[in-house]
């Protein structure tokens, strides 16, 4: 049968989506909207890329989805704790997110801030819950949790966040920088989404060390493209153009130019697909999820 990405994506996006509204409590008393404000932002929208880099992983090393989901779900819980928190006033200070108004406009900034910590946690009850029912083992759960909070924590994501923060505004920051910060801020939490899918799947060392490379190389791709769709017209990524250079932010556009950054991200695009030379057919969707990402309209 031919194999389509468009299906490949809405079919692993919607068994996602069931499963975050199945496991996101729905009601909340009249003391407090908490799991409303939860709901709203996870349920917003979003494409699902990292949930879905977790399944494809864990499915071109022979494993199942329904294993990887539980975690494949909580990094989505986790990426978008990351993005309340990213839209604060204190931080990036948007007011649309996703194509609806952020979290905190709806829902004030107390809450924000609590629906973001609540998130983060409930994503960790998540894996250790619905691991031991799905038969995952003790170390292999302790495994997958490790990396992930290594990834999302002071030493990846928040570290990102933080540099990131502190180099807004700077005059010359240079190209390295930009990249360490990418490779923490969004990076980490790609390669740990494959890492972990290809983990929970049963891929063996080598396999692991291919999955590296590629979430690697699209880690970084998928930011500078993202950078570039900031320039080129932000109607895809759901916010307004031109955020980044209005706050001076570390961006490979504004360091090199789009032309040049268009080029390191096709180059790095590339470097994703041929680390998955190795593996068989089933690892189309790794490779078009890839190819997609790219082809974003810039
Ligand atoms: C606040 C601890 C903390 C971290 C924030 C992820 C992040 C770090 C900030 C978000 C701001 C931003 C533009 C980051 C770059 C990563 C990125 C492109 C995020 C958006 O991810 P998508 O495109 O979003 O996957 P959807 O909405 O599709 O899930």
């Amino acid at each position: 049968m031919k194999f389509n990405i468009s299906d490949y994506i809405s079919s692993r996006k919607e068994i996602v989506d069931k499963k975050l509204l199945d496991f996101l409590p729905e009601s909340d008393n009249e003391l407090t909207n908490l799991h409303e404000s939860m709901r709203y932002s996870v349920l917003a929208g979003g494409k699902r890329l990292r949930p879905i880099l977790c399944i494809a992983a864990a499915e071109v090393v022979g494993g199942t989805i329904e294993k990887a989901l539980p975690v494949a779900c909580a990094i989505e819980m986790i990426h978008t704790y990351s993005l309340i928190h990213d839209d604060l006033p204190s931080m990036d200070d948007d007011l649309f997110r996703r194509g609806k108004p952020t979290n905190h406009s709806v829902y004030g900034e107390a809450l924000a801030i609590l629906a973001g910590d609540a998130l983060l946690t409930d994503a960790f009850y998540l894996i250790v819950e619905e691991g031991i029912a799905n038969g995952l083992t003790p170390s292999l759960i302790v495994d997958v949790i490790g990396d992930i909070s290594k990834a999302a924590g002071s030493k990846g994501m928040v570290r990102g966040q933080a540099i990131d923060l502190y180099l807004e505004g700077s005059e010359d920051v240079s190209l390295e920088s930009s990249e360490e910060v990418h490779t923490l801020k969004t990076g980490a939490l790609i390669e740990a989404s494959v890492i972990t899918g290809g983990k929970i799947g049963g891929g063996n060392d080598d396999e692991l060390s291919r999955l590296r490379l590629y979430s690697r190389s699209l880690g970084l791709a998928f930011q500078i493209i993202d950078d570039v769709l900031d320039v080129a017209g932000g109607g895809e990524i759901g916010k307004s153009s031109g955020v980044d250079a209005k706050k001076k932010k570390v961006t490979y556009p504004g360091l090199i130019g789009v032309k040049k950054a268009k080029e390191i991200a096709w180059k790095l695009t590339e470097e994703a697909v041929l680390a998955l030379r190795d593996f068989d057919d089933n690892s189309r969707p790794l490779r078009e999820i890839a190819l997609y990402l790219r082809g974003r309209r810039y």
